[in-house]
């Protein structure tokens, strides 16, 4: 038996609380963030140098999701970016969003896409933990810690 103050209240009533509560509990799975970020990690270049922005972006939802854009309150501007080599040049060329089908998966690594973290709003060092929120097309952001790495990372 359910104890007395729960059994007086009446069952849809109890039902419709349960629920509620479930709703509130289970917010990544009821409207889940399908888009899974990954060993983010951040190139850090000297001076006013852009950092780099790298993950696994893996879409594990039924449907397709989109990257939009991105911010951080540690950076003037954020960009996604998708290097390209042509005629043995490279150069990077904005991405204004990228599309994820339901169960693929999109690495941002060097020479390929990446986000392109400009003005840096405060010192950064190797090893810092940077906050950066990722704009998804569903209309979620989603906030991913960046480590901070060398001119080396890869
Ligand atoms: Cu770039």
């Amino acid at each position: 038996m359910l104890p007395t103050p729960l059994a007086n209240i009446p069952r849809p009533v109890r039902i419709w609380c349960w629920t509620f509560l479930l709703i509130l509990g289970m917010p990544s799975a009821l409207f889940a963030a399908d888009l899974q970020i990954s060993d983010a990690r951040m190139r850090l270049l000297p001076g006013d140098i852009p950092a780099a922005g790298y993950f696994t972006l893996t879409n594990t939802g039924e449907t397709d999701n989109t990257l939009i854009g991105a911010d951080s309150a540690s950076f003037g501007n954020v960009t996604i970016h998708q290097s390209v080599s042509k005629n043995g040049v490279s150069s990077m060329q904005h991405v204004d969003q990228l599309t994820v089908a339901a169960g693929e998966q999109v690495e941002f690594a060097p020479g390929g896409y990446h986000l392109m973290l400009m003005k840096r709003k405060h010192p950064i060092a190797v090893g810092d933990e940077i906050e950066v929120t990722l704009l998804l097309g569903n209309g979620q952001r989603q906030n991913v810690k960046f480590r901070a790495g060398a001119p080396t990372t890869q």
